[in-house]
């Protein structure tokens, strides 16, 4: 498939999507969300494929927001189809069979932070800058910002953020949460895909049953949680995975999974 917005390439069982776009500094317009939700189908049906990084092309920017030179104008009814579209693009990221690790290399504010928040795990460089600057332009943010931030860094923290639309720099990001680690620019890609392939030598399948605990789990109570947990972990001795990996540590050698 080919996109204009976007690269994609593969490496082996990773996939790195970038988002193309550095004159305006990778915001998000609608045609890149379209692309990005027809990249993200093609890569969630590819069961050879078991980890996607995201990140922005160029060195300034991992997403600047959603474009507000294409936002400016939209009347209530577009504004409202185009949250729409952001919301499903971002849920079909975090709901992705296999994990998302974003890259940011760069600014990650409202829309782009919020594309951030959607993925598994957030790897940032050492230049990064994070915020919800929505309020400065008048609105509020549109693409799960108000759920996804308290989420991740607690009510007040995001409130703080979401309120002031204040930047904070990738030290900062990593202090409450918002990042799992921080490196020098040149290395935070190698970083990302020696991670993406070190998930990808683990079990596929108790991968993607741990990713889905994960989420759906978030969304119920505990209790209803730790069901759902006993459930997956119960369907994870249906495949032959399991029996791999619990043989290979008996037998004292490396598991080969074959993500069955
Ligand atoms: N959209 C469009 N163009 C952008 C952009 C953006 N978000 N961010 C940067 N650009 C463009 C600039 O206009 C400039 O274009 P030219 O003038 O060269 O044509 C180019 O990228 C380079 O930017 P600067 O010249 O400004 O670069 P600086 O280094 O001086 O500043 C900056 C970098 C990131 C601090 C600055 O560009 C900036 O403040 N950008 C805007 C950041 C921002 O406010 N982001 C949040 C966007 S709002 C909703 C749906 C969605 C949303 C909300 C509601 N509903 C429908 C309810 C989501 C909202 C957002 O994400």
């Amino acid at each position: 498939m080919s996109y204009e917005n976007i690269l994609l390439e593969r490496e082996g069982a990773v996939a790195v999507i970038t988002v193309n776009r550095p004159k305006a500094l990778n915001a998000l317009n609608a045609d890149t969300l379209k692309e990005l939700d027809r990249a993200f189908d093609e890569l969630g049906a590819d069961k050879s494929l078991s980890a996607v990084i995201i990140t922005g092309a160029g060195e300034k920017a991992f997403v600047a927001g959603a474009d507000i030179a294409f936002m400016k104008d939209l009347n209530p009814v577009e504004a409202r189809n185009f949250a729409l579209l952001g919301q499903a693009v971002l849920n079909k990221i975090e709901n992705l069979p296999q994990p998302v690790i974003a890259a940011v290399n760069g600014f990650a504010l409202g829309g782009g932070c919020e594309l951030a928040m959607a993925c598994d795990i957030r790897l940032a460089s050492e230049n990064a800058r994070f915020g919800q600057p929505e309020v400065n332009l008048g609105v509020p943010p549109g693409f799960a910002g108000t759920q996804r931030l308290p989420r991740l860094v607690g009510k007040g923290r995001a409130k703080e953020l979401l309120y002031t639309g204040d930047m904070i720099s990738a030290d900062e990001a990593y202090r409450i949460g918002l990042v799992n680690k921080v490196y020098p620019a040149a290395e935070l890609l190698p970083a990302a895909k020696a991670l993406a392939e070190k998930i990808g030598s683990k079990g596929p399948v108790a991968i993607r049953l741990t990713k889905s605990a994960v989420n759906q789990g978030l969304e119920m109570d505990a209790a209803r949680g730790m069901a759902y947990e006993a459930e997956v972990f119960g369907l994870s001795f249906a495949t032959e995975d399991q029996k791999e990996g619990m043989g290979a540590f008996l037998e004292k050698r490396k598991a080969e999974f074959k993500g069955k």
